[in-house]
């Protein structure tokens, strides 16, 4: 085992250590925690990401039509003015080579990458009681020591890999999204995809014109409406950066900062034929947030609302898919409260003769063998390709694989062992000098303004411990408290009576629990200034010669 030892003087009073911080993970949360607490605290800090490059999700998720359905003008860093006029985007929404290449350009402009160590899994990471330090060791077999370890672990990350009989046995290739490989030859295949959420449907979409013959598993069908991608003329992309303070202004102070102004209209107070004005308005325009937060400020939380806008959609899928089995298949009967799904011509794409959809909630999958998929109406689904399109064991996912120590030994698996928990979802009781960034019950928004509010809170946080010369941690009653919080807003919401990853309801076997605030960001970040406020309410800031032995 290589052991890095430099024992520099630790900082305020703690044991020597190798590093002031560790950083895990190196996607946009990772990237800005190392530049503030290197360049703006003046901290030694090491990076670690297990992926070969930078980038989290945009490093890992290279399948074909991966796209953000956050608008580009707002799917970006805002802390740099300089960087926000320079950086340049050519579509409406971001496809994956493109965030790829901006977080690329990030680490160079910022010079990050000597202080990243890439293809280094962190396996382990314990808090020492004694020298008030973090232990970190990697899958290189190397250990390190810190007195703050930030986890930039990623919400949507660790992948889900369905436990479907037979999986091992199947003769053609199987891939997850999520860990695409770089090249993968599609053309004329019998393609299978599992799996019709935001990153199924996008693939599907995206590769219904190059392959043979293109199967979709369709377990729960979902509400989608149009993306509206196009490109951006360099007017418009001018007027915008133009307008960037006013722009980012508006993102922090909205609910869920995807940069349109999000409606105040009940929609029950406005006629039908103004309401299907209004929807019909909105398809056009595209964009999944914009549908359900931009047409009416209810259709959240408001049964009828929400079915207003559901047979609005319902009624598209009819109209558009041809089929009238496919069509039946394809029509969701629950309600529109999942993550809002946006995609470029995906209803349409079921009108080509190449594509078949196979509704496995009536005959669901019984096994996959050599030759493909076989489901439970006898038929087996011949394939060359299955890919899985089945999503990510969410937020606390990436921490529940690592062996992950507070106070005492207590492992992160022991101390969420009921549900994921956080005190304004950046700390964990028991877990001192460790800091979320996305960590469980965080802000539900369009992300990267949201990880730039946690990151420059954090980066107050650590400040504000490093004067108090100690240790930092959530109280048990602040954390309690958040968590009712976090609770009581999701209940005021129609989210919570839908399975989806959004409470953890897609994993077989995890507890369905509230995992974010749903309270919007502007709400949040005022949360954050008054507890800023307050000298850090709800923290305990102990002296760490109190707890180092004499
Ligand atoms: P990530 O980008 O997920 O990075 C986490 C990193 O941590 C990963 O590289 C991982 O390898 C590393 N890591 C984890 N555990 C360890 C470990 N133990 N050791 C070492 N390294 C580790 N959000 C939006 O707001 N808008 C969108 O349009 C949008 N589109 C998305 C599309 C897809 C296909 C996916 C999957 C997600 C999308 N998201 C979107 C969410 C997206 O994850 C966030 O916007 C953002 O990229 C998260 O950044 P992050 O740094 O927090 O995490
Ligand atoms: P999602 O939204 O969790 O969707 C996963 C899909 O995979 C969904 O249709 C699931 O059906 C399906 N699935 C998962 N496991 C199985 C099994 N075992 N059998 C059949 N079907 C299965 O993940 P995405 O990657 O699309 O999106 C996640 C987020 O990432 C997204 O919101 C963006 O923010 C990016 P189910 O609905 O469970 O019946």
């Amino acid at each position: 085992m290589t052991t890095l030892n430099t024992t520099r003087p630790g900082t305020d009073g703690a044991g020597p250590v190798d590093y002031d911080a560790v950083v895990i993970g190196a996607g946009f949360g990772g990237l800005y925690m190392l530049h503030k607490l290197r360049d703006e605290l003046g901290l030694s800090v090491r990076a670690y990401d297990r992926a070969g490059g930078v980038g989290g999700t945009w490093y890992w998720n290279r399948y074909p039509g991966a796209l953000s359905d956050t608008e580009g003008f707002v799917y970006r860093y805002s802390f740099d003015k300089d960087l926000l006029q320079d950086y340049e985007w050519a579509t409406r929404y971001l496809k994956q080579p493109d965030i790829l290449a901006y977080l690329e350009h990030v680490v160079e402009r910022f010079d990050l990458a000597k202080d990243i160590q890439l293809d280094t899994g962190i396996t382990a990471a314990a808090f020492d009681e004694t020298t008030n330090t973090w232990t970190v060791t990697t899958d290189r077999g190397e250990t390190v020591t810190a007195t703050y370890v930030v986890t930039a672990l990623g919400l949507l990350s660790k992948i889900n890999m369905p436990d479907i009989p037979g999986i091992e046995t199947f003769a053609g290739d199987i891939i997850h999204t999520g860990a695409w490989p770089d090249q993968h030859e599609l053309a004329g295949k019998r393609v299978g995809v599992i799996g019709n959420g935001s990153t199924g449907q996008q693939v599907i979409s995206a590769i219904a014109p190059e392959v043979g013959h293109l199967t979709v598993f369709m377990r729960t069908p979902q509400y989608s409406v149009p993306a509206g991608d196009r490109p951006m003329t360099a007017d418009e992309v001018t007027a915008i950066k133009g307008d960037f303070d006013s722009i980012w202004d508006q993102v922090r102070n909205s609910v869920v900062a995807f940069g349109f102004e999000e409606s105040a209209v009940p929609a029950m107070s406005v006629s039908e034929e103004e309401r299907q004005r209004v929807f019909q308005e909105n398809w056009d325009i595209g964009g999944g947030f914009r549908f359900m937060f931009g047409t009416f400020c209810d259709i959240a939380t408001d049964p009828e609302a929400n079915e207003a806008a559901a047979s609005f959609i319902r009624s598209k899928i009819q109209e558009i898919v041809k089929d009238p089995e496919k069509a039946r298949i394809l029509t969701p009967t629950d309600l529109y409260a999942r993550r809002p799904l946006c995609a470029n011509h995906y209803y349409e794409t079921y009108n080509r003769d190449n594509v078949s959809v196979a509704d496995i909630k009536e005959h669901p999958i019984v096994e996959i063998v050599p030759e493909g998929v076989r489901t439970a109406d006898g038929k087996t689904h011949e394939l060359d390709v299955l890919i899985l399109a089945t999503g990510f064991d969410a937020v606390d996912g990436n921490y529940m694989a690592m062996d992950l120590r507070g106070r005492g030994g207590l492992s992160i698996n022991e101390a969420w062992a009921e549900a994921p928990q956080s005190y304004l979802g950046i700390t964990t009781t028991g877990f001192p000098n460790m800091f979320m960034i996305l960590g469980p019950n965080g802000p539900f928004t369009n992300l990267p303004p949201s990880i730039e509010t946690q990151v420059e809170w954090i980066a107050k946080l650590v400040a504000a411990a490093r004067e108090q010369g100690g240790v930092v941690e959530a109280s048990a009653e602040a954390q309690q408290g958040w968590t009712e919080t976090c609770r009581t807003i999701a209940d005021m919401t129609l989210f919570p009576q839908v399975d989806s990853w959004i409470f953890g309801a897609n994993i077989p076997g995890k507890t369905k629990t509230v995992m974010f605030y749903i309270g919007g960001l502007a709400n949040y970040r005022a949360q954050l200034a008054e507890v800023e406020d307050a000298g850090f309410r709800g923290f305990e800031f102990v002296p760490a010669r109190a707890t180092v032995p004499a």
